[in-house]
C-alpha cells in the first residue's frame, strides 16, 4: 500500500483545495492530511481561520479522497512523521516548490502539484466583504431616497 501525506490550513474548504486531495490520493492509496492546529496557524502562520481545527477535520473526514486527518502541530514533525505515518510520497502544491526537499533524506519522494490559480481563502474572504459592502450601500442609498425625512 503506497502512503501519501500532505499538509495545510483547509479553511473555507473549495475546490482548489479538492483539486489538491484528488491528484495527492492519485499518486497512492491511502491519503493522510497534517491538518493545521488553530495554535500553529495563529503562531506560526499568522492566519486566524474561519473554521476551527475540529470543524476543518470533520470537513476533511468526509472527502473520499481523505484516509485520515492527523493535526499539524509543527513546522519540524514532516521529518518525524514521515517514519511514523510509513509515508511515501509527501505532497504539496507549488507555492511551496523547494521548500520540502529534504523530506527526500527521509527516504520520501517528493511532489509538487499546480496549484488551482483563481481560487484562494483569502480571496473568497476579500470577494465576500467586497459583494456585502456594496450591498450595504446600496441598501444605505436607497434608504435615502424612501426617508420621507429627505422630502
Ligand atoms: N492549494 C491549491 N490550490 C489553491 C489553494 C490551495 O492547490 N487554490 C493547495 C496548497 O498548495 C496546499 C493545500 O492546498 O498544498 C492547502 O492549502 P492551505 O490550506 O493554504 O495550506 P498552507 O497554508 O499552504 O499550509 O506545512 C505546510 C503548511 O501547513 C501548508
Amino acid at each position: 500500500m503506497k502512503r501519501v501525506i500532505t499538509y495545510g490550513t483547509y479553511d473555507l474548504l473549495h475546490y482548489g483545495h479538492i483539486n489538491l486531495l484528488r491528484r495527492a490520493k492519485a499518486l497512492g492509496d491511502y491519503l493522510i492530511v497534517a491538518l493545521s492546529s488553530d495554535e500553529f496557524n495563529w503562531n506560526e502562520k499568522h492566519k486566524k481561520t474561519y473554521f476551527t481545527y475540529e470543524q476543518r477535520k470533520q470537513l476533511l473526514e468526509s472527502i473520499r479522497y481523505v484516509d485520515l486527518v492527523i493535526p499539524e502541530e509543527s513546522w519540524q514533525q514532516k521529518r518525524s512523521d514521515i517514519h511514523e505515518y510509513h509515508i511515501d510520497t509527501f505532497v504539496m502544491g507549488d507555492d511551496w516548490k523547494g521548500k520540502f526537499d529534504f523530506l527526500k533524506e527521509e527516504g520520501a519522494e517528493v511532489v509538487y502539484l499546480p496549484r488551482t490559480p483563481e481560487i484562494s481563502s483569502s480571496k473568497m474572504k476579500h470577494d465576500l466583504y467586497d459583494a456585502a459592502s456594496i450591498e450595504e450601500s446600496k441598501t444605505n442609498h436607497d434608504d435615502l431616497n424612501t426617508d420621507p425625512g429627505n422630502v
